[in-house]
């Protein structure tokens, strides 16, 4: 295509899609996000990228999902996904950033900059599938992503309201056809019935949600429940699950990611070892926001070997692979199971050859890694292996729960004039800037038994996030205000002081 044709970029910009703003967007955590009338002009042109990154993949299929997923409903987003699937290559992050942000008079010529950079051969056909969240901003975001496709000829295909794990799944069944069929009725999940989605005046995540859940530790408002009744919370777009249960006398439990990880860890183990496949290494990834009694259970009584990376389901997927079986969650229940082509293999030989017992756990390892979805975390696939899990083992929530004590925990938000003063090292779990944060946390850590915290900034909320765990909820809450009363005080804390 020559360069001339690329006019219409500009002109579908200034004339629908034009950038009313000079606020600095950044491909964060997952993707842009941020107030729903600051994305049309970005989500336009990460059409035009979805487009150039599919001729760089010799036509395979990209995809954009436009939700902002956790976050309270005047926000929205959009993140990329790539041919397997997986989240978008991080080297094209800053290529994305770069797009979103130029003027429109400089789009045009960016656009060009970046085919030549990125060595896009224009004369493929190009495919690109897009869904979006319940927002009520998503319609007009998606139109805007087409219309991005559409200006340099690629062709879009919408899904309309999907969850993101079934965008992430699509795009790899479209590009792999032995992964299952790209519809939402190929991912067979079967029937299962939603309980409640109450919100306040139905809006999305308000007092509701995986996150809201996990973060207040505290059932979504209005939900009814009998006592150790078995609850699952989603998040906006469907790719968190955490569980609870209100014990008889009222009081909630969590299961979090890292219950939900090590569930599923344990079993995957368990089975690996009935079908004798002693070869297959298996190993579980988490980020520091990881309760502390989690990762020595892991530890010392699975014996599983655990990493810790920075958070973000991109950087635990990448760590994830580098075992034949790689578990991975977050603890706010983002997450899933990678199984490598080796394990498939093996466990596929071992069904068809092995003694009867060792065909028998690896035809259940089988259905195991059929029902996973493993391009990204997906709430519902993981809730299903949950649920195989205490089925197949006769177990109920409480069960599940006493594997192991969580030590108490609290997170907190801090607002400050820059978040990006925050830096961190070592997997986000020690701060390096601004000077004096580190050792003041240091110094309160030290004043409480089995305590940690760390601090870093949101990549996908205008806050600097704040995690303190100690030996009792007192004792964590004390230390999660204490530690943000430094941020504020050391990182240029804006409105009201947290109080300590
Ligand atoms: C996204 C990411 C997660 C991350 C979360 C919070 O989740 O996919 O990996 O844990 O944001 O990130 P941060 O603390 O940087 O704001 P979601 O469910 O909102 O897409």
């Amino acid at each position: 295509m020559p360069p001339s044709s690329l006019r219409v970029v500009y002109a579908f910009a200034r004339e629908m899609h034009p950038k009313t703003t000079d606020v600095f967007i950044e491909y964060g955590t997952a993707g842009f996000r941020t107030k729903a009338s600051l994305l049309e002009h970005v989500v336009y042109r990460m059409g035009l990228l979805a487009v150039i990154r599919s001729r760089v993949k010799n036509g395979r299929t990209i995809g954009i999902m436009i939700t902002a997923s956790h976050n309270l409903e005047p926000d929205n987003g959009v993140k990329l996904i790539d041919p397997e699937g997986e989240m978008l290559e991080q080297s094209w992050e800053e290529i994305a950033t770069r797009l979103a942000n130029v003027s429109d008079n400089d789009l045009e010529a960016t656009t060009v900059e970046v085919i030549k950079q990125v060595n896009a051969d224009m004369g493929l056909k190009a495919s690109v599938f897009i869904g979006m969240d319940t927002r009520y901003t998503s319609p007009r975001l998606a139109a805007a992503a087409v219309h991005g496709v559409m200006a340099l000829k690629g062709t879009a295909k919408e899904f309309g309201i999907v969850t993101t794990p079934i965008l992430h799944y699509c795009v790899r069944c479209r590009n792999d056809n032995t992964y299952g069929t790209p519809t939402e009725e190929g991912k067979k999940y079967g029937p299962y019935s939603l309980v409640s989605t109450p919100g306040e005046r139905g809006q999305l995540n308000l007092n509701c949600g995986a996150d809201f859940v996990k973060v207040s530790q505290k059932p979504p408002v209005g939900v009814e429940h009998a006592p150790f009744q078995r609850v699952a919370s989603l998040d906006g777009d469907g790719d968190r699950l955490v569980y609870y249960y209100l014990d008889d006398n009222n009081k909630m439990h969590l299961l979090d990611g890292d219950k939900i990880a090590t569930l599923l860890a344990s079993y995957v183990t368990q089975l690996l070892k009935a079908c004798e496949a002693t070869d297959l290494k298996l190993g579980l990834v988490q980020t520091a926001y990881a309760n502390g009694a989690s990762t020595k259970y892991i530890t010392e009584d699975l014996k599983v070997p655990v990493s810790c990376v920075k958070t973000g389901v991109k950087h635990l997927h990448h760590a994830a692979q580098s075992y034949d079986i790689g578990v991975y969650f977050e603890a706010n229940g983002h997450g899933t199971v990678l199984y490598s082509d080796k394990a498939k293999t093996t466990i596929r030989r071992i069904a068809q050859e092995g003694e009867p017992e060792q065909r028998k756990a690896a035809q259940l390892l089988l259905n195991f890694i059929d029902m996973t979805n493993e391009t990204v975390g997906d709430a519902i696939s993981d809730l299903f292996l949950v649920e195989t899990v205490l089925c197949a083992r006769g177990q109920n929530v409480k069960e599940w729960m006493e594997a192991y004590t969580d030590l108490p925990c609290r997170q907190l938000k801090v607002t400050v004039q820059d978040r990006n003063a925050i830096s961190t090292a070592d997997a986000e779990r020690r701060c390096t800037a601004p000077e004096g944060l580190q050792s003041r946390i240091d110094e309160l850590v030290a004043t409480y038994k089995s305590g940690r915290s760390f601090v870093r900034p949101s990549g996908t909320e205008d806050v600097v996030r704040v995690y303190a765990e100690a030996d009792t909820q007192e004792n964590a809450d004390k230390l999660a205000a204490q530690v943000s009363q430094a941020v504020f005080d050391l990182a240029g804390g804006v409105g009201d002081r947290p109080v300590a």
